[in-house]
């Protein structure tokens, strides 16, 4: 593609946006950016680059739209561009064409950022070099107009980043699941699956796509397919792809070999995170990892910081650290998790958050209540009662009475939904002190 002295309108000067126009300039287009915040537009400079307000008139003389994925196909420059027939190309589609590391790329409505990380986990400690990033933090433009080193590029993507794609193709494709989110942006159910199916648009044969084999849209979109396909199931079996089965994962390969995964290897909790791993495990297998490197990297693999993270086990207590739960979606996202009997920490500073709403969630999954910190009280007066519930001046005095309390098989879990900063500097201060406590719990 040439963009020598081409005329080309950036929209949106956020991450992708500026990323995008140092990328174009940098081939010799000019390059005429906008933004509909006052602020990102006064503060956007780079070198050779032109603003402009947010306002179709941008459009005069130009031969290409870029807009970053956050800007709706009903943005009033996308509607004039697109009844004025001016191409528009998506910052992941404009990469793509400049791009010449095999992709794997993850899409879903839930758990592509930590399938993201697990297959670059897995292919960095299999000693691959691999970029990652899309979605999750650095955009592919960003990649793209780099030196391009890596054996692979494994990239999150987004809806937003695949509805003005044409060309995109991945080596390796994985989609997740498609429930309903972003439906303001892509205008119905209809078109968002639409926009997360290009994914696969440009695959042949010679590439993977790898599905949710219990999720029922994947029945139709599989025969659609020109790549050779892998389903993973959490709930059932599969002739070609990936299932539990007691302590056991299964791989049937796609000439249908047999391979088995411990399932001990999984250290994030929940279904939807088994079904993430299985989706990594196959996408590592396509790119030539052996099961024993992949083995070893799923479980060395712990996920994000402070995110459910596996804190270890003490006397059959498994003890998860949601530190960065802060807040009462994020506890309730925590307890969806589990299904085994969970033991909750809550507690911290106050927000003046609305605790109300995890009153069903908490009897269903919570055996017991453990409030601490200065919100003990706000909290305890929404839930405590609701299941057995102790109240401790101190995160310290919640881990021992949680400990104190917990039988084998349960789940000790600080989400505590309220700041740290009455007893810590920060989430991770207040993450590590319960990873520290948990620790000792397992030296007494
Ligand atoms: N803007 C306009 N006109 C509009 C709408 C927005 O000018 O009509 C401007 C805004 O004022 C702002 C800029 O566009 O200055 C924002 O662009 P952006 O939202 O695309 O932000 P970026 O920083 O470029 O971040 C994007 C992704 N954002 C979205 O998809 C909303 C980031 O994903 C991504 O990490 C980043 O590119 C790098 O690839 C975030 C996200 O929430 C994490 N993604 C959604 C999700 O994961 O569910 C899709």
């Amino acid at each position: 593609m040439e963009l020598q002295g081409k005329n080309i309108a950036v929209i949106g000067l956020a991450k992708t946006g500026l990323a995008t126009a140092e990328f174009l300039l940098g081939r010799g287009a000019k390059v005429t950016a906008t933004d509909m915040n006052p602020q990102s537009l006064a503060a956007a400079a780079l070198p050779g680059m032109k603003t402009a307000p947010h306002d179709p008139e941008i459009l005069t003389g130009v031969d290409l739209v870029v807009p970053s994925p956050g800007v709706p196909p009903a943005n009033p420059i996308l509607a004039a561009a697109a009844g004025a027939g001016i191409p528009i190309l998506s910052e992941l589609e404009l990469a793509g064409r400049f791009l010449h590391t095999p992709l794997i790329a993850i899409t879903g409505t839930n758990g592509k950022t930590t399938t993201t990380a697990l297959i670059g986990h897995i292919l960095g400690q299999s000693g691959r070099r691999v970029f990652v990033g899309g979605n999750i933090g650095t955009p592919l433009i960003g990649y793209a107009g780099g030196p391009q080193e890596d054996h692979w590029a494994v990239i999150e993507v987004s809806s937003f980043q695949l509805q003005w794609s044409e060309t995109f193709h991945p080596a390796v494709a994985v989609l997740l699941n498609v429930t309903a989110d972003h439906l303001d942006y892509h205008g119905s159910f209809t078109a968002y699956r639409a926009a997360k199916e290009r994914l696969f648009a440009n695959q042949t044969a010679a590439d993977t796509a790898i599905l949710n084999g219990d999720e029922p849209g994947t029945a139709a979109l599989a025969p659609r397919l020109a790549a050779r396909t892998l389903r993973f199931h959490s709930g059932g079996t599969a002739a070609t792809g990936m299932y539990p089965e007691g302590e056991q994962l299964v791989y049937v390969s796609p000439t249908g070999e047999k391979e088995i995964y411990p399932r001990s290897m999984v250290k994030l909790p929940g279904t939807h995170n088994l079904e993430n791993v299985m989706a990594a495990v196959m996408a590592a297998r396509s790119c030539g990892c052996t099961p024993a490197e992949i083995a070893a990297a799923v479980a060395s693999f712990a996920g994000f910081p402070h995110r459910i993270e596996y804190a270890g086990q003490w006397r059959g207590v498994s003890f998860y650290d949601d530190s960065k739960g802060t807040n009462v979606d994020a506890v309730r996202r925590a307890l969806e998790t589990f299904a085994a009997p969970v033991i909750l920490l809550m507690g911290g500073r106050d927000k003046a958050g609305d605790f109300r709403p995890l009153i069903p969630l908490v009897r269903q999954k919570a055996k017991r209540l453990v409030l601490f910190g200065e919100a003990r009280e706000a909290i305890g007066v929404v839930l405590g009662g609701l299941v057995a519930t102790d109240s401790r001046p101190t995160l310290r005095e919640g881990v021992a009475a949680a400990a104190a309390g917990a039988t084998p098989g349960d789940v000790v879990l600080l989400s505590p939904g309220c700041a740290s900063f009455d007893e810590f500097r920060d989430y991770k201060a207040r993450g590590k002190f319960f990873q520290d406590q948990v620790k000792a719990l397992a030296h007494d």
